[in-house]
């Protein structure tokens, strides 16, 4: 199947500035192995952006007026039997792409991978900042300001999973539950394992609809390994975890029909450590977007999940950085996953950011004493 990536530069539904010149960066990383189509949208530069904490509804109008344009783009080429994955942005933009499956295949769930909740209403927002409002948004609770230029249905919470969260205000908790999304906590992916809980999300999005939308906020994994977000929250994921949530998605390709990958903001970044996060996530969901039939089956035979090296070379001077694919390899065992998880504490920061992803290899090459190492930034 085809993939649109469609580059969302908006953070309008913030007030910390950053998260509009994400997809940007990560489009150009993307650019030596990734093909596809891409469309891209860049909120207007003459934007006089409010930060006023104590505005209630901050650019609400330009946030519309961005999702509105997403909204019908993403919806022409998922006609043209194209799968979207979607760059934030500050994760505001998910309504249109949301919203857009929403039209397309007229009944689908959602997984929202997020340490936040994103449920809250204008009445309940304690900041004022929308990217704390899409979830509610696109589920029906209340915010149909939020999507005016959406005909068609809105996806039923009970169809609603928020994967992750360890940051949720008093009043949103009420909102979800009164809406009847589940959520599964940090806590949650640490006890039970992420793939128990995506399991679990796949089992309740994808009951009685049609495809599911996976939206993924990097926010979800721990700020020390993926500091380049505008709101990050302690005591979060590991990379470990991350990619293997990531790699439920993947095993669950058949059902999904849309994805996002948000709130990356290249100015909060470290050594370019969320970067590489990022484009290791998006060019797992392309190489498994690209194995489904346009009928949306996946063969198979083929449908483990792929692990891609993707490592950036830091850019001399003004170049623009080099991308590298490594051949697609196997994902280690998750008790060889553990292991890694286990040692690397001692294993020193290198200067220059190097391959995130837990290495893996192949079948063959394996040496009867070799263990997965891992190498962190
Ligand atoms: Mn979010």
């Amino acid at each position: 199947m085809k993939t649109i990536i469609v580059g969302a530069g908006s953070d309008l539904g913030v007030h910390i500035d950053g998260a509009h010149i994400g997809p940007a960066q990560l489009s150009s990383d993307l650019q030596s192995f990734y093909k596809g189509d891409r469309i891209s949208f860049v909120q207007d530069e003459n934007i006089l952006k409010s930060r006023n904490l104590s505005d209630r509804r901050k650019n609400e109008y330009d946030i519309d007026k961005f999702n509105s344009a997403i909204y019908k783009a993403i919806l022409e080429n998922i006609n043209n039997d194209a799968f979207p994955i979607l760059l934030g942005g500050d994760h505001s933009v998910a309504v249109a792409s949301a919203l857009a499956s929403a039209k397309k295949y007229t009944d689908i769930g959602i997984i929202w991978i997020d340490a936040h909740g994103d449920y809250n209403t204008f009445d309940t927002t304690i900041t004022g900042n929308i990217h704390g409002l899409p979830l509610a948004t696109i589920t029906g609770y209340k915010n149909h300001e939020l999507r005016y230029f959406h005909d068609g249905n809105t996806i039923n919470p009970e169809n609603a999973v928020v994967v992750g969260a360890r940051s949720l205000d008093p009043a949103e908790k009420d909102n979800l539950k009164y809406a009847g999304v589940t959520v599964f906590t940090t806590e949650d992916i640490k006890e039970q394992g992420a793939e128990a809980i995506m399991n679990k999300a796949f089992e309740i999005a994808s009951k009685k609809t049609k495809g599911v939308h996976v939206s993924f906020d990097l926010d979800v994994i721990d700020p020390s390994f993926a500091p380049g977000v505008s709101v990050p929250e302690f005591d979060g994921l590991t990379i470990e975890e991350a990619m293997e949530i990531n790699k439920q998605v993947v095993k669950h390709m058949e059902k999904v029909v849309s994805y996002d990958l948000v709130e990356y903001n290249p100015l909060r970044d470290l050594e370019r450590k969320t970067e590489q996060i990022a484009i290791n996530l998006v060019a797992q969901i392309i190489k498994a977007v690209e194995k489904k039939d346009k009928y949306g089956k996946i063969d198979l035979t083929q449908q483990q999940a792929e692990q891609y090296k993707v490592k950036i070379v830091p850019p001399k001077d003004e170049q623009q950085p080099e991308v590298k694919i490594v051949p697609p390899t196997e994902l280690p065992q998750p008790t060889e996953a553990q292991q890694v998880t286990e040692q690397p504490a001692e294993t020193p920061v290198p200067t220059q950011p190097q391959v995130i992803e837990t290495p893996v290899q192949q079948p063959q090459q394996v040496q009867p004493t070799a263990q997965p190492e891992l190498q962190r930034l």
